[in-house]
């Protein structure tokens, strides 16, 4: 299959978007405002009681010792706490019930223009007293390269289970910045994700680099209370900075992708993740 999105070679280079950013007609003012920026912030996704939910499952998961001992929990090196949990809409009914709901998969069906299934799924804890952050990346860049997704034709959401304060390590974007592609430099290692689940390395963009999207896209960051939410594009310019703050900033991560998207072979890694972190059945969320 041809590469649109060459990365990972000799040299950082940037390639202009080949493909829409909604796929489905841009039938509001949300969705004209997605297309303009790659994200679309949300006050209120889901009640409070939807929250404590959610919540209490989250905390149940962290805590229990068969998922922290699971190959889908990645521990932070510093502290030893849970730093995400993988595939969580598949050993969580509780998550499961969360992709299906209408306010979630029917939004993401509206951007990709299809039916879609999830590629990945997560929540990220960011415990208080030292949690590490997330490196300037683009997700798209990582799929497309480890995990064979040909088209960027897929949405994350990012939904808030703490408050996500201007000083806990919240997500921040780059507005704009999903129009051009950044191919990084560097092949990726063998085992590539075991390593750049705690720390980026291959498919890190430069400095030079990062300071021409920002100083074009300006950086934004994300706040906002419980039940709040963020849907980004898979090519979003974003990262986030640790949380040395008491209070934890937990969000829960859904990565929706087109059907008309499915994974192939890795584009620029020798070997495909494993299917928790990128999925292979595509079956399509009902
Ligand atoms: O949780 C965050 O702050 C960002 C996470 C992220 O970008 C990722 O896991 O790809
Ligand atoms: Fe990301």
């Amino acid at each position: 299959m041809q590469d649109l999105y060459p990365t990972r070679g000799a040299s950082e280079v940037v390639t202009p978007r080949q493909d829409p950013v909604v796929w489905g007609p841009v039938s509001s003012p949300e969705l004209a405002s997605f297309e303009r920026d790659g994200f679309l912030a949300v006050d209120q996704l889901i009640t409070d009681d939807e929250v404590a939910v959610y919540r209490a499952e989250l905390d149940r998961l962290v805590t229990d010792p068969a998922v922290r001992a699971d190959e889908r929990s990645i521990i932070e090196p510093k502290s030893q706490d849970v730093r995400s949990v993988f595939e969580v809409h598949r050993i969580s009914e509780v998550f499961a019930r969360l992709v299906r709901d209408e306010r979630v998969v029917g939004r993401a069906r509206e951007i990709l223009g299809s039916d879609v299934y999830v590629h990945q799924s997560r929540i990220n804890v960011k415990p208080g007293f030292g949690a590490s952050g997330f490196y300037w990346h683009s997700d798209f860049e990582t799929w497309h390269a480890e995990d064979g997704l040909p088209r960027m034709r897929t949405v994350s959401v990012s939904i808030a289970l703490t408050e996500n304060l201007d000083t806990n390590g919240g997500l921040m974007i780059m507005p704009g910045s999903h129009t051009s592609f950044l191919g990084c430099a560097g092949e990726t290692p063998k085992d590539n994700y075991k390593k750049s689940l705690q720390m980026q390395d291959a498919g890190t963009p430069s400095d030079e680099a990062l300071t021409k999207f920002a100083d074009a896209h300006g950086i934004r960051l994300f706040t906002g209370r419980a039940g709040s939410a963020t849907w980004f594009d898979c090519n979003a310019m974003h990262g986030s900075g640790d949380n040395i703050t008491p209070y934890p900033r937990s969000n829960v991560f859904i990565v929706f992708n087109s059907v008309e998207n499915t994974a192939v072979e890795p584009f620029a890694a020798p070997v495909r993740r494993p299917e928790f972190i990128g999925a292979r059945d595509f079956t399509p969320v009902r």
